[in-house]
């Protein structure tokens, strides 16, 4: 049997002229770089890779020293090719710009190295996430430059790192999933058009959260909650991983909703999660496989972004369920 590896899926998807030369390349080092750090998180404790970094990120919050292993796989991997104008990482404070000894290209690259990574030293899943955007003409690539609505993204992405190590993608043109072939080292298609149910029975939510949340998610997960004998006239399931990529992926393969919603701990800073790095890209993924992603109140691929490090709410998965949620909100 003739396998589509990632390759031959990106050499393809240039010939039909969904992308060119240059964003095909880009995706192909992502892939790459998200390869080395599979095999990195692969070795744990053998490597010495597990534990703090002994330093905070720009959120203040305590970097594992693979955040900062995967964040410069991801940098160096992507500084010499000559297709990026500058990268953006949860982990670093501003833009990281082309090193002026290589060519520039017209592509804008965010990521976050290493999500969910209050689960590296336990070993349950992580993942990378990342976001490909295109440099406004004549604007010099710095902070600004990234500053668009994520409709605007040409491409987003993530690994997940678990059992098996995969590459979900899309250009655009529906979700795919890329499984690594550890003995031949090259991302494989295994799931072609990824596709999440509109209706659902599971929902995922930081549940130790639930005495901060707002009237509209109170109500929503409290009718959840009743089961069949409830308004909702069935019975949910929960599940929360705590890696944002596990959840995500989850709810692609068989629906679900995920919720970080706006909480009285969190609202001070718009929320728990980034807008650049992993709110935008994921809502891509989602709507591409026939989901819905909003803050509670707004669709989040159309909010403008004002900050490089913004943070926001996030309801996405189920079509149905997000509405709901939506609506929640816009009554209250
Ligand atoms: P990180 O990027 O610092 O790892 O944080 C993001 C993660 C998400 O993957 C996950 O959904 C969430 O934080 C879990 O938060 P909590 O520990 O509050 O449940
Ligand atoms: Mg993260």
């Amino acid at each position: 049997m003739s396998r589509t590896t990632l390759s031959r899926y990106l050499i393809e998807a240039q010939r039909d002229n969904h992308i060119n030369a240059d964003l095909r390349f880009l995706i192909e080092v992502v892939a790459r770089a998200c390869k080395a750090i599979s095999i990195s998180i692969g070795k744990g404790a053998l490597s010495g890779v597990l534990g703090e970094a002994g330093s905070d990120n720009v959120q203040g919050e305590a970097q594992k020293k693979l955040d900062v292993i995967s964040n410069e796989i991801l940098l160096e991997a992507n500084e010499w090719g000559g297709h990026l104008a500058a990268m953006a990482s949860e982990e670093m404070d501003h833009p990281h710009p082309i090193p002026h000894r290589y060519p520039k290209g017209e592509y804008l690259l965010m990521f976050d190295p290493l999500d969910g990574s209050s689960n590296i030293d336990i070993n349950v899943s992580v993942g990378t996430i990342f976001s490909v955007l295109r440099c406004p003409e004549g604007m010099e690539p710095t902070e600004q430059a990234f500053l668009q609505p994520g409709t605007q993204q040409l491409a987003a992405g993530y690994a997940l790192y678990g059992p098996n190590t995969l590459l979900v993608l899309t250009i655009g043109q529906g979700v795919h999933c890329f499984t690594l072939d550890r003995e031949v080292g090259s991302f494989v298609l295994t799931q072609e058009n990824l596709r999440i149910p509109e209706d659902t029975k599971e929902f995922a939510i930081n549940m130790s959260n639930q005495r901060f949340w707002e009237a509209p998610v109170q109500r929503y997960v409290g009718e959840l909650l009743q089961g069949k004998e409830g308004v909702r006239g069935k019975d949910f399931n929960m599940r929360w991983v705590a890696s944002m990529v596990a959840d995500v992926h989850r709810i692609l393969t068989r629906g679900g909703l995920f919720m970080y919603p706006l909480d009285s701990k969190t609202a001070e800073k718009g929320g728990k999660l980034r807008l650049l790095y992993e709110a935008n890209p994921m809502s891509l993924i989602v709507e591409q496989a026939g989901g819905a992603a909003t803050t509670g109140r707004q669709r989040i691929l159309d909010l403008q972004p004002t900050q490089l490090h913004q943070r926001v709410p996030v309801v996405l998965g189920s079509k149905n369920e997000v509405e709901r949620v939506t609506a929640y909100h816009l009554e209250s």
